[in-house]
């Protein structure tokens, strides 16, 4: 049964915030050019975003913001909290893109995010349980691959990756398979660009996956390339509970595309870039973080039901 009386439309799902953009650069303790594509997740009470900082060489690193509603009142960390390790190859050029899950088995965080190795970008996972220590485990597997998370458990005895490699110039969503994190096969396409729609160009994953009754819901950006440049917009698929390999339901239209003048205008033009989200299960609000035209962070919140309803009534996919 649908909660509201109609059925909320894919462009009514969210709605932004009236104060975005919530973070910009001028709001940084340190010279940045661009603070933009946070991870999210919620600490004690509190909301906690791994913001991507780019500094003035065009090199990304990490830095913690906490606020203690989600939308308001951030608390910056006075340096970077996760940086480059600039001897190493893998991560020569920054790190971008931070995705987090809580890992049930480890009993800690899980931030999947790309290293920009000279070989290009690459998947690697750190851990950590308070966002001020971290174990680097190194990268998961080779170039050119972006826009990764971990689910947070075992299916039928493996963890699960999703990832978005570039296979003979092709940008499409996989999923992959680990006994130990370490280890990934098994290798399968999951979500494909679709010739003609708004993901005809690149499909990546979004924020991190969001468990509910009824499936994963994942959020995926989608490109299409125009005359003047890319668009990313947002789409929602719906993923087997039990066998997350298993694509259930598909948005045709996007969900949220550029529109406001922050995310029409920036460094890199016509941007929504969701790349975290947290749950608020006492008021059942999804609040969704994205990085607006490669400059600043954003926010929008959907009721979670209406995204559920919205993902029933799109169609079956077909595998
Ligand atoms: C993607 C990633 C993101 C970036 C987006 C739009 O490929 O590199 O970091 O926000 O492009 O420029």
């Amino acid at each position: 049964m649908p909660n509201t009386l109609r059925q909320k439309k894919a462009h009514e799902l969210f709605k932004r915030y009236d104060g975005n953009p919530i973070l910009t650069p001028g709001d940084w303790p340190y010279p940045a050019n661009a603070v933009f594509n946070p991870a999210a997740v919620k600490l004690n009470s509190e909301t906690l975003l791994l913001v991507r900082v780019e500094d003035m060489r065009g090199f990304s690193h990490f830095t913690v913001a906490r606020s203690p509603n989600g939308f308001t009142d951030w608390e910056i960390d006075p340096s970077p909290t996760l940086e480059a390790n600039q001897s190493s190859r893998e991560e020569k050029w920054g790190l971008e893109d931070p995705r987090i899950i809580w890992l049930n088995e480890q009993k800690q965080f899980a931030i999947t995010y790309i290293s920009f190795s000279e070989g290009g970008p690459v998947v690697s996972l750190a851990i950590t349980k308070n966002f001020r220590t971290f174990a680097r485990l190194g990268a998961l597997l080779p170039p050119e691959d972006k826009d990764a998370c971990l689910l947070p458990h075992r299916f039928k005895g493996r963890f699960a990756l999703i990832h978005r490699p570039i296979v003979r110039g092709e940008a499409h969503i996989w999923i992959s398979f680990s006994p130990d994190l370490k280890h990934w096969g098994d290798h399968r396409p999951l979500i494909m660009t679709r010739a003609g729609y708004w993901d005809c160009h690149r499909v990546g994953l979004a924020c991190q996956p969001i468990e509910t009754e009824i499936g994963w819901m994942m959020f995926y950006h989608g490109v299409r390339i125009t005359s003047a440049g890319a668009i990313y917009r947002l789409g929602v698929a719906l993923l087997d509970l039990q066998e997350p390999w298993k694509v259930l339901r598909r948005s045709n239209e996007w969900i949220l595309g550029p529109r406001e003048i922050y995310e029409r205008v920036g460094d890199v033009d016509d941007v929504v870039f969701p790349t975290g989200a947290t749950v608020h299960k006492e008021t059942n609000q999804l609040n969704l973080y994205y990085g607006a035209a490669d400059c600043t962070v954003a926010i929008a919140t959907a009721n979670l039901s209406d995204v559920l309803d919205y993902i029933m009534s799109c169609p079956e996919v077909k595998q």
